[in-house]
């Protein structure tokens, strides 16, 4: 999303831009981690499952970071009681959080994953120099995170469900500056497949989704990303860059039943840039 775009904007566009029902997501139950800014990938996630009926709970980070996203869960009709504190790294918080859920829900049809981190000094070395401790960081963070929140939601799906995680084509191929944060994604990827794997029996599906380049505060961690950005922009199919909104529509259909025979596989949403990158 390029510009400020408030939410109310936001749906007047999608209802004019796309045909059909908006009902996609009527009635669903949606928890979103990973709304830091209206910059985020899960904001734009967040909007459009909105815009396709879904209602919305959210996790914010810690206090510090409560009174910027308080007014994204305001736009986003998240209720009080489920605008929820969530350090993935505080043990119990997650669960917490889930809990939560259950007891106002009752149940849980889509669980969005789209937090990640890595402590800067070996997200800015080679992976050959990564710390024990930083790799553990990052892969606690930003992996296994997801699996728990898998394990949370399980009980919860009792209709299905669909658990939706962000990884990067970093993951695929040897990105420069994405260092340790390439097998990382990898292990998140592999990861999604199990789960889609172990859980596809009981109706819930598993998307890892990979955006392209989008100048958020988290990817302003990594190095060299203005050029990795104008390289995507000359070298993708479509020559162009995604925002958020983009990776948001993708999202929200594979979150709706239209996409409920796919399940296991990464999404590239990059304007086709991983079949030439
Ligand atoms: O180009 C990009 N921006 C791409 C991002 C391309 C492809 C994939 N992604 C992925 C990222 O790897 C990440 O998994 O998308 C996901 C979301 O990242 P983002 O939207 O680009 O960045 P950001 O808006 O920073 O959201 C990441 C959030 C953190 O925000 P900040 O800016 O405060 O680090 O992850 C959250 C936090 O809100 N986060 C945590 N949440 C719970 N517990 C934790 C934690 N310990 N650490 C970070």
């Amino acid at each position: 999303m390029q510009d400020e775009l408030s939410a109310e904007a936001y749906f007047a566009n999608v209802r004019k831009e796309i045909e059909g029902p908006y009902g996609a997501l009527e009635g669903k139950k949606a928890l979103v981690l990973g709304i830091a800014n209206n910059q985020s990938i899960a904001y734009g996630c967040a909007l459009a499952f909105r815009a396709f009926g879904a209602e919305v709970a959210m996790t914010y980070l810690n206090e510090k970071t409560k009174k910027y996203t308080e007014p994204l869960a305001e736009a986003l009709g998240v209720r009080p009681e489920l605008y929820l504190p969530c350090d993935v790294t505080i043990e119990g918080q997650l669960e917490a959080a889930f809990d939560v859920i259950a007891q106002h829900w009752g149940k849980l049809d889509i669980a969005l994953h789209s937090i990640a981190f890595a402590p800067r000094d070996d997200l800015h070395g080679r992976v050959v120099d990564c710390s024990r401790e930083g790799f553990l960081t990052a892969m606690d963070i930003s992996c296994h995170s997801f699996i728990r929140m898998a394990r949370f939601a399980e009980p919860l799906m009792t209709d299905g469900g669909v658990l939706i995680t962000m990884t990067y084509y970093g993951a695929e191929r040897v990105v420069e500056h994405y260092n340790v944060m390439g097998p990382v994604k990898a292990a998140l990827e592999a990861s999604a497949r199990y789960l889609a794997a172990e859980l596809g029996p009981k109706g819930i599906r598993v998307h890892p989704v990979s955006p392209g380049p989008i100048k958020t505060r988290a990817a302003s961690g990594i190095g060299g990303f203005d050029e990795l950005m104008e390289k995507a922009a000359e070298r993708a199919p479509q020559r162009a860059l995604v925002s958020i909104e983009d990776v948001g529509l993708a999202t929200a259909f594979l979150a709706s039943d239209y996409a409920k025979l796919i399940t296991g596989d990464t999404m590239y949403i990059d304007g086709g840039y991983h079949i030439v990158g």
